[in-house]
């Protein structure tokens, strides 16, 4: 006898670098969202989709919820909760480093932030499996008292611990998702993986490096535009094709603008060398990679610089 197929859309919510875009990532089995190790990597909303023989997980990215200061971090946050409203079911990424770190000692272990997490995801009235990932370095006798605090704020549907990284307990996840999906055909060809532009994939690519190569305020006031993709060389797929892009990395300050160059234009090459590596890998061609960078005057700080950089008309 064969089982409903079920298919619908899960939200991944949580803090900024609770592993929700290393989750997308181990799910899909290939890298769709950007990483770093700093918070606040994700800007936007980042669609991927996970098939298989019994299910289809329309699976939605969304950047950390946090205290938002900045115009830019106020619209990051406004597009994580926006997600919760398209979905059928939602995941909440929980850091385990650090909520059992508090639940060792005598701090709460949901801080304002998690509790801001946990009423919006109550008032959403949504499904919620509690994620509970990083569970590689963490011991698995504090994973309880974390697993009663969240149930003393908010009525999950599961808690299942996973490593993002390592793709432990990931399948039980898949199997959680599936049995709270509706029943429903596959919105989209199993061969669909994403719903991202390359364009967009090319941004983001450039962005993550500046995220691991420069520091401080720097990856935070940077956003990666691309000005030209031109594909008209792309040839057939035998790898032997060319496509030629370039890209404007908008900063807000001058100062910024000289760390990203670097000396003698050192860390831009360093930037370009890894992003082009890696977009040789996405596209299947050999790629021309052309950076230039510009700046926008605190862009990050009012709706019309994120107007300004395209930033605004981004998913
Ligand atoms: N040890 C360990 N590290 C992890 C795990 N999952 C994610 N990380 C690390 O945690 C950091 C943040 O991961 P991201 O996936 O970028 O986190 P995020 O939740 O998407 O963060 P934002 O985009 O900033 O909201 C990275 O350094 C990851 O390698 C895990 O299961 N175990
Ligand atoms: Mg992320």
């Amino acid at each position: 006898m064969s089982e409903a197929f079920h298919c619908g859309y899960v939200a991944l919510i949580g803090r900024p670098n609770a592993g929700k875009s290393t989750l997308l990532n181990r799910i899909l089995g290939t890298k769709l969202a950007i990483t770093s190790a700093k918070p606040q990597t994700t800007r936007n909303r980042i669609v991927g989709i996970h098939s298989d023989e019994r299910m289809q997980a329309v699976l939605v990215d969304t950047p950390g919820i946090h205290e938002a200061w900045t115009e830019l971090n106020r619209s990051m946050v406004d597009r994580a909760k926006a997600a919760l409203d398209d979905v059928d079911v939602a995941a909440w990424i929980g850091d385990m480093t650090v909520l059992a770190r508090r639940a060792e000692g005598d701090t709460p272990v949901l801080d304002e932030v998690d509790l801001r997490i946990a009423e919006l995801l109550r008032a959403s009235n949504l499904p919620v499996i509690f994620v509970a990932n990083k569970i590689d370095i963490v011991p698995h006798p504090l994973l309880l008292p974390v697993i009663e605090a969240v149930t003393q704020q908010l009525e999950i549907a599961a808690a299942i611990p996973v490593s993002a990284l390592t793709g432990d307990g990931v399948p039980g996840l898949l199997d959680e998702v599936t049995r709270l999906l509706p029943p429903s055909p596959p919105l989209f060809p199993p061969e669909d993986w994403a719903q991202v532009t390359e364009r967009f994939l090319v941004s983001e690519i450039v962005r993550e490096k500046i995220f691991h190569l420069t520091e401080q305020e720097v990856p935070y006031a940077t956003h990666v535009v691309v000005r030209q993709f031109d594909e008209s060389a792309r040839g057939e797929g035998d790898g032997r094709g060319l496509v030629r892009i370039f890209a404007d990395v908008v900063v807000e300050r001058e100062s910024q603008k000289g760390i990203v160059i670097g000396r003698g234009g050192e860390m831009l090459k360093r930037i370009g060398t890894l992003a082009r590596k890696e977009l040789v890998e996405l596209l299947g061609c050999r790629v021309y990679l052309e950076l230039f960078v510009r700046v926008e005057r605190d862009w990050t700080r009012s709706a019309r610089g994120l107007r300004r950089v395209g930033f605004a008309d981004e998913p």
